[in-house]
């Protein structure tokens, strides 16, 4: 399926971004430091069976020590760009009230160093840390939520805004909602579809309220980071042209409404579709959702993030238990896939992503595209202090390939960031997954540079990928 098979020379246009991400409680650490109170995520880990081998946030990669030292392997492995997310705990440890200035300090601080070496900042405000006391208040299934995270948005704008650029409101906005209060795997852990409804669209009035404050402020990019993926059958995987049996098409539908159109036709068009509101009506009702919402949360933006990691492949047929993080998908079975895995046990398959966002071009052509994650976790071992992590170069490899062919098809894709720069806490997960370009010694700290990352350092000096 050509994960690995190197094909012709592939080059990007000029002006390419290319980059690598990371999110604040994966990578920071230092959860006590300089006034940051609790988010979801330490109340989260630290309840005992809900994160694999009772790993926290505690520590992670201690980047809020050692930033400085990262922002020089960016550089040296010449990204253009940096995405990294603003700990809401550390600006605003209760959510609300005044801002924390040291807290907010340590973006300055970072930021300065990013601008010094080149490379361009990438600011997310919102990677799923939430203040604790706003959970306590009700989470994003309240109203009130939305605007506690615009008048936040307005505090880290009014600090960073003179040197950020580049702006995220939400991560994956489908995640917070479905698996934080739908299937509880994430943190706040309710299992709840009607919260998670609830949720979803207060993180969209979020959203435009947020984007709002950010344009009066006078940021020039602003980006709405989601999870997306092709929704096809498992006759699609194999053969892109393949269509869905009208029977199957039912549930392809059903699953890209919650996964895309749920919130993009809000943002981009200023509508709900008509099947996600019969969907919200069966699970708690409309009430939540107010007459002037929809203009609140269609504001005007530049640009779609894109992370992408593998298909979502279903069928029509009876879900083996119904899904907490899908409501009204009873009728659905989602399909394993035939394709080789990563160790997070993902279908690798790079020409979903093509097939992504030619769709995506095809269906909101008034927004750009970034991919703003993309990578795999293997099971990396270090020998002779090298990483011979040939699958995930082979990983990056055919989904840039992927990326270009969108390109040539047509779609306005702008960058390509590598999820991620370092290994980190990956959520419930724990430390067991490792999605670097760059190792980390947990024990010492140690960064090395994966095979990997010498090659993206290649790629990104060569502006594209060489052919065999
Ligand atoms: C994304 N799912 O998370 C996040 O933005 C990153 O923080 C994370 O480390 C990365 O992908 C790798 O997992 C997701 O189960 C986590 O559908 C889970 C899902 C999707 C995205």
């Amino acid at each position: 399926r050509g994960a690995s098979i190197t094909q012709g020379r592939a080059d990007f246009p000029t002006g390419f971004v290319w980059g690598a991400a990371t999110a604040s409680y994966q990578i920071e650490g230092a959860v006590k430091e300089d006034g940051r109170q609790p988010s979801i995520w330490d109340t989260f880990s630290g309840t005992p069976g809900k994160v694999a081998g009772g790993d926290t946030g505690d520590v992670a990669c201690e980047h809020y020590f050692h930033y400085a030292d990262d922002v020089r392997l960016m550089s040296d492995l010449g990204l253009h760009a940096y995405r990294f997310s603003v700990a809401w705990p550390r600006v605003q440890p209760d959510g609300t009230g005044p801002v924390n200035p040291r807290g907010l300090d340590f973006y300055s601080r970072l930021v300065d160093k990013l601008l010094e070496a080149g490379i361009t900042p990438y600011a997310t405000l919102y990677h799923w840390d939430l203040p604790q006391s706003l959970e306590d208040a009700g989470g994003w299934p309240e109203r009130d939520t939305a605007h506690r995270f615009a008048d936040y948005a307005r505090a880290v704008h009014e600090r960073l805004g003179d040197r950020v650029r580049h702006w995220t409101t939400l991560n994956e906005p489908w995640v917070s909602a479905f698996l934080g209060y739908g299937n509880g795997v994430h943190a706040p852990g309710r299992k709840d579809p009607a919260a998670a409804l609830r949720a979803a669209h207060h993180l969209l009035l979020g959203h435009g309220l947020a984007t709002q404050a950010l344009r009066a402020g006078g940021a020039e990019e602003i980006t709405l980071v989601l999870n997306l993926a092709p929704v096809i059958t498992p006759a699609q995987v194999g053969d892109p042209a393949a269509g869905p049996s009208p029977a199957d098409a039912e549930a392809v539908n059903r699953i890209d409404t919650l996964l895309t159109r749920q919130f993009l036709d809000p943002a981009l068009r200023g509508r709900y579709p008509a099947e996600l509101l019969e969907i919200v009506e069966r699970n708690g009702g409309l009430a939540h959702i107010r007459d002037g919402d929809l203009t609140t949360i269609n504001q005007p933006i530049e640009t779609i993030g894109i992370n992408y990691y593998n298909p979502c492949v279903v069928e029509s047929g009876p879900g083996e238990a119904a899904d907490a993080a899908w409501p009204g998908s009873e009728d659905v079975r989602f399909c394993a896939v035939d394709a080789p895995v990563t160790a997070m046990g993902w279908p690798i398959v790079p020409n979903g992503l093509s097939r992504l966002l030619v769709r995506l071009a095809d269906d909101y052509p008034e927004v750009g595209l970034i991919v703003t994650e993309n990578g795999a976790a293997f099971d990396d071992v270090v020998e002779d202090g090298r990483v011979h992590d040939t699958g995930r170069t082979g990983y990056l490899d055919g989904h840039l390939r992927a990326v270009h062919a969108a390109i040539a098809a047509g779609a306005d894709v702008r960058g390509y960031l590598v999820w991620s720069l370092l290994d980190n806490f990956e959520w419930a997960e724990g430390y067991r997954r490792r999605f670097g370009i760059v190792h980390v010694d947990f024990a010492t700290q140690r960064r090395l540079l994966k095979d990997s990352a010498l090659w993206y350092r290649e790629v990104i000096k060569r502006n594209g990928l060489r052919g065999n």
